[in-house]
């Protein structure tokens, strides 16, 4: 049996796989840690980098629609979101935080694309940079492990392949075009 996604497993093969990968901005010092790490797990898991799609939105609020928005083009067999919500001395943590949960479960379950959710609510800053280190612990990395999961899964269930675009719209892992 395959064994489940998560730190230190080996990752399933992303192959045949088309994903995007949406990144906020907000704590960028964090997130941009685990873009790299999701982008640097579908490389690692045999996806072609013309089939890794980046995207960029303000903060961890605005990573629910722009995800219901990428499943919305049937381009993606998967999607990563990332994103980091330190607890402050103000209420505003909550919100983000829950905000972007629910969100981000409630555009995988009604647009039917998985969604994968790699954002980080920690109290500290250190605890943040703990899990978004360069080795098999960065919440991005597993992010993307468990979206190749539900990619292969749903294959099985008879989802069809996502549909490439006919030119490719915001920044490829391959570089800045
Ligand atoms: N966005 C984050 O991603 N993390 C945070 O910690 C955060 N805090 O603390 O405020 C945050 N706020 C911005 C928010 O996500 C939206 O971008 C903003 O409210 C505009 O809609």
């Amino acid at each position: 049996m395959r064994p489940a996604a998560g730190a230190g497993s080996p990752l399933p093969r992303a192959e045949g796989f088309r994903f995007a990968v949406i990144a906020s901005r907000f704590n960028d010092h964090i997130t941009s840690a685990l873009r790299d790490g999701a982008q640097a797990a579908l490389r690692e898991a045999g996806a072609a980098d013309t089939d890794i799609e980046l995207l960029v939105v303000p903060g961890a609020f605005e990573l629910p629609q722009a995800a219901r928005a990428a499943a919305e083009t049937g381009r993606f067999d998967a999607i990563i979101t990332v994103g980091c919500v330190i607890r402050g001395a103000t209420p505003h943590f909550e919100y983000i935080a829950a905000a972007a949960t629910h969100g981000v479960m409630a555009a995988a379950g009604e647009t039917g694309v998985p969604i994968a959710f790699g954002v980080l609510t920690t109290d500290t800053e250190a605890q943040a940079e703990e899990r978004a280190g360069p080795g098999p612990d960065n919440k991005g990395r597993e992010a993307a492990a468990a979206a190749i999961e539900m990619a292969i899964l749903f294959r099985r269930l008879g989802r069809p392949p996502a549909r490439p675009p006919s030119r490719p719209f915001g920044f490829s892992a391959g570089g800045d075009a």
